[in-house]
C-alpha cells in the first residue's frame, strides 16, 4: 500500500473515532435521557406519568417502579434517591445494602431526567393572621356565607412564597369550617390564591350542615417545579374527614397569573 493510502486511512480512522467521541455518544446519552419518564408518587393513592405533554396515572407501575430510582421526600423531609415498592398499603424505600425503611402517607416521590424542585413547606406555611381573614371574608361574601373569624376555621393554612418567579410573594389559601362550623348553616372549604390583591377561587365545597360529612377539605401537600420554568406547580389533597381511604390529589399550574388544573382526581 502506498504510503498516502495509509495516511488517508489514518486519517479517516481519527475523524470516525472523534465524531463517535464528540457526536454519537453524547447523542445516544441525549436519547436515554429522553427516553426516561417523569413521573410522581403522592401520598398512598396518586401515582402519575408525564405522557403527550399531559398528567396521567401511571398505567404499568409495576415496571416503572422497578426500573426508576425514585428522589423522596417525607414529611417535607428529602431523604435522597432511592428504590421504592408499595407492600400493603405502605411505601417502603429501599437503599443500596437492600434495608427498607418505612415511609409515611405524606410520603412524596419524584423521578424525572430533568430536576424536580420540591420546595419544603415547612418553612413558609402558617396559620392566619387578620390581614388573612380580610381575603378570607371576601371570599366567604362572594358565596353568601357569613364572615368567619380565625376560631371558626378549624382548617386554615397560607403559604407565603414566589409562585411564578416575578420576586414578589403570592399567598395561597386553604380553608374549611368543618370543625368548628357547627352552629353554622352551611359547612365548607375553600382554597384560593391571592396575587396583588386579586383574588382566585380554585377549589370550593359548600353543603348544608346536614350533609358536612359530603363536604372535602384541601389540604396543601406539595409545591414543586415540574417542567422546569422556576414557576411553581401545586398538589392538593380532596379528604373527606372519616372517609380517609377516598383522597385524591389534584395539581395546578400557573398559566398567565392563572393557576388551572393540569392532573385532576378522575384521569
Ligand atoms: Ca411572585
Ligand atoms: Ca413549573
Amino acid at each position: 500500500m502506498k504510503k498516502s493510502y495509509k495516511i488517508l486511512i489514518a486519517i479517516i480512522l481519527i475523524y470516525a473515532v472523534i465524531m463517535i467521541i464528540f457526536v454519537g455518544i453524547p447523542a445516544i446519552r441525549k436519547n436515554n435521557n429522553e427516553k426516561k419518564g417523569t413521573y410522581l408518587l403522592v401520598g398512598n393513592v396518586s401515582r402519575w406519568e408525564y405522557v403527550n405533554n399531559t398528567w396521567q396515572s401511571i398505567t404499568d407501575i409495576n415496571s416503572v417502579l422497578s426500573n426508576n430510582l425514585f428522589k423522596c421526600y417525607d414529611d417535607g423531609n428529602y431523604l435522597g434517591e432511592f428504590e421504592v415498592q408499595y407492600y400493603n398499603d405502605i411505601w417502603y424505600l429501599f437503599d443500596k445494602n437492600n434495608d427498607s425503611r418505612k415511609l409515611s402517607s405524606s410520603f412524596l416521590a419524584t423521578s424525572s431526567a430533568k430536576e424536580i424542585e420540591v420546595i419544603d413547606l415547612n418553612n413558609i406555611m402558617t396559620n392566619l393572621d387578620q390581614v388573612d381573614l380580610s381575603y378570607v371574608n371576601k371570599v366567604l361574601e362572594d358565596n353568601s356565607l357569613p364572615s368567619a373569624t380565625l376560631t371558626t376555621l378549624g382548617l386554615q393554612n397560607k403559604i407565603t412564597f414566589d409562585f411564578d418567579g416575578d420576586k414578589q410573594e403570592e399567598m395561597l389559601y386553604t380553608i374549611s369550617n368543618w370543625y368548628d362550623g357547627q352552629s353554622q348553616d352551611k359547612i365548607y372549604s375553600f382554597v384560593f390564591y391571592v396575587d396583588n390583591n386579586n383574588i382566585q377561587i380554585l377549589r370550593e365545597d359548600i353543603v348544608d350542615k346536614i350533609d358536612m360529612y359530603d363536604n372535602h377539605q384541601y389540604p396543601i401537600v406539595a409545591i414543586l417545579d415540574t417542567n422546569n420554568d422556576h414557576k411553581y406547580e401545586f398538589i392538593i389533597s380532596e379528604d373527606k374527614l372519616m372517609q380517609g381511604m377516598e383522597q385524591c390529589h389534584i395539581m395546578y399550574q400557573l398559566k398567565k397569573g392563572q393557576f388551572n388544573i393540569i392532573k385532576s382526581c378522575d384521569e
